[in-house]
This record gives C-alpha cells, sequence and structure tokens, in this order.
C-alpha cells in the first residue's frame, strides 16, 4: 500500500521573505505605502521649513533649544503620521472609488517583533526627550550660578489674573516685563493664590507659580523686542486673558524705563 503522504499535496507555509514580497504586491499596500511616503514629507517639511517661520521670534539661547527639539520631534514623528494619514487617506479613498476593503489580516497586538519594535521606539524618544530636558536645565542651573554677580532679579508674582514684576535692586514694581539685553535674568516666581504657570513666551523657559514654594528660572534675552507673557496653568475663569507684555530693550533704555517708574539704578 502506497504512503497516504504522497497524494496529500504538501502544502508549504510561505518564508517571511516571500510573505513581505506579497504584502508589497498588494494593490491597497503599494497605494497606502506612495501615501505614507507622501504624508511624511509634508510633515518633514513643515517640521523644517515652515515650524522656523511659525514658531514665535527666539530671543534668547532657551529659547532656541526648545526650537530645536520641537523641530527634531515633527521630524522624527513624520513617518509614524505619515502610516496613521496614509491609511487614513487610502481608505477614504478606496470608499470614494468604490472598493471593498481588503481582507483583514492577522492581529499584530500579539506580534512580538512589532510590539517589540514600537515599545523600544517609544521609550528612545521618551528618554530622548527628558535627556535634552536635563542637560538644558542643569546648563541654565551652572549658568545661573556663574552669571549670578551681574544678574539681574525679577521676583514674578502671579495672581487671579495678573502678573505683577518687582525689581528688588531697582525698587520698582510694574505689570509689564522689561528687561535689559544681555544681561542675565533670575526669575523668582510664587503665587498670591492658585497655582499659574510663568511663561515669556520668546524667552524659551516655563515655571509653575505656586503659594508655598518660590521657583526659579533663568535666562538671558539675547534680543531686543517685544515679548508675549502669559499663564500656561488652568487658574480660574480668567486665566485665557491673564497675560500681559513686555520689552526686552538696550540698557540705556531700561535705565530710562526705571527712572520714569520711580526706581534707581541698581
Ligand atoms: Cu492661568
Amino acid at each position: 500500500m502506497a504512503n497516504s503522504s504522497e497524494h496529500t499535496p504538501e502544502v508549504l507555509a510561505p518564508t517571511p521573505g516571500e510573505r513581505l514580497t506579497n504584502f508589497f504586491k498588494r494593490k491597497d499596500v503599494r497605494r497606502t505605502t506612495i501615501h505614507f511616503f507622501l504624508w511624511t514629507a509634508l510633515f518633514v517639511v513643515l517640521g523644517l521649513v515652515y515650524y522656523p517661520r511659525w514658531m514665535p521670534e527666539i530671543m534668547s539661547k532657551e529659547m532656541k533649544s526648545a526650537e530645536s527639539i520641537m523641530i527634531w520631534f515633527t521630524v522624527i514623528s513624520a513617518p509614524i503620521a505619515g502610516i496613521v494619514l496614509a491609511i487614513a487617506s487610502n481608505s477614504f479613498m478606496n470608499m470614494h472609488r468604490g472598493d471593498t476593503p481588503p481582507e483583514d489580516g492577522p492581529a499584530i497586538r500579539t506580534h512580538g517583533p512589532i510590539v517589540a519594535i514600537w515599545t523600544v521606539g517609544s521609550l528612545v524618544f521618551a528618554l530622548v526627550a527628558i535627556g535634552w530636558g536635563l542637560i538644558e536645565v542643569n546648563s541654565q542651573a551652572v549658568a545661573a550660578a556663574r552669571d549670578a554677580k551681574s544678574a539681574i532679579t525679577v521676583e514674578v508674582t502671579g495672581s487671579q489674573w495678573l502678573w505683577t514684576f518687582n525689581y528688588p535692586a531697582q525698587g520698582i514694581e510694574t505689570h509689564n516685563l522689561n528687561l535689559p539685553v544681555g544681561v542675565p535674568v533670575i526669575f523668582d516666581v510664587k503665587s498670591a493664590d492658585v497655582n499659574h504657570s510663568f511663561w515669556p513666551v520668546q524667552l524659551g523657559v516655563k515655571v509653575d507659580a505656586n503659594a508655598q514654594v518660590t521657583t526659579v528660572i533663568y535666562t538671558t534675552p539675547t534680543k531686543v523686542g517685544a515679548i508675549d507673557v502669559k499663564c500656561a496653568e488652568l487658574c480660574g475663569l480668567y486665566h485665557a486673558y491673564m497675560e500681559t507684555d513686555g520689552a526686552v530693550m538696550s540698557q540705556s533704555d531700561f535705565d530710562a524705563w526705571v527712572l520714569a517708574q520711580g526706581g534707581h539704578k541698581a
């Protein structure tokens, strides 16, 4: 009697390479891949070319660093947005063309290598962001210690819904944040009531304003120009209106402004 296996056609499982080749032969996959490259290119161009134009004016080293990380994270995350938008846009066009949806493949949430790639990838992103931040904060602290003698101190108080700036060495208190260019500034930040967050936008620093503890941030304005000061912590009904403005100006303009406020040279 012949072995029964001789009569049963053997079905060979495709190798991983063949599976991948077959996958990219599918019309929907090829279309989605083209969409993926288009979307990714768009976000890379947005990040590298348009982001710097849309960002607020860079008026300190800290703001330059903040801009750099935003640009690079836009570029790094472009392929991720590319995948999601490619699937969405191709599905939308399929619907428009009246194509039937392709057969659903096996679920990938239990696929070891894919889970490993996205877990490690996310971890690397998070570690880069944390490392970048720690290096930047540490370099600020080092610079603050180095420049403490020449620095100007501004005591910032947030209250519902107003910013108040006290310049102890100059003996003035105002609601507009004016600073001399090129002089390191130490902001001692606190709150008179609820939690706020002090954010002089163009200077690229931001810190919580708490009632119980004074927080300190440090920057050196590098450019003359207008600055916006906002609150970046939801603090009640008029949080959105808790903003003021100010300017980075030449030392002589700053001295004249201090005198006009009734203060004196430090
Ligand atoms: Cu607020």
